[in-house]
């Protein structure tokens, strides 16, 4: 499999600006922010998208899902809420192959979404 430019980052090969870090996650700020607050939380094991989720340890996706918590709880957004997105597959355009949450936050969202 192709690395990705998230596999990149992982490795260190180029730069990102890291919030939140532990054994099981790397979190960054998106290079395109939508909202004042917009970080993507990487899991340090690969899958392509959520869809592989079936495939995979739940001890893994649990510390994903912790790394999340604990990625938003850094940004301090737990008092004013803030949405998780998993962007999968072509009809919801994603567009990195390395499973990605985006946390959002910081201003009031809209739903539902586009
Ligand atoms: P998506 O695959 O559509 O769920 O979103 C991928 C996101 O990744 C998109 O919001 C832009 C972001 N992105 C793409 N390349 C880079 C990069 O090199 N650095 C950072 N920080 N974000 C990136």
């Amino acid at each position: 499999m192709e690395d990705t430019i998230f596999d990149k980052i992982l490795a260190g090969e180029i730069p990102a600006d890291t919030v939140f870090e532990n054994d099981h996650v790397i979190a960054f700020r998106d290079i395109s922010p939508q909202a004042p607050e917009h970080v993507l939380v990487v899991p340090r094991n690969r899958m392509t998208s959520i869809a592989e989720a079936p495939d995979h340890d739940p001890a893994v996706l649990g510390h994903f899902l912790q790394g999340i918590a604990l990625t938003a709880e850094r940004l301090g957004l737990e008092e004013g809420g803030y949405r998780v997105v998993f962007n999968t597959g072509r009809d919801a355009q994603q567009t990195v192959a390395y499973i990605h949450a985006h946390i959002l936050g910081g201003r009031k969202l809209q739903w539902p979404p586009g």
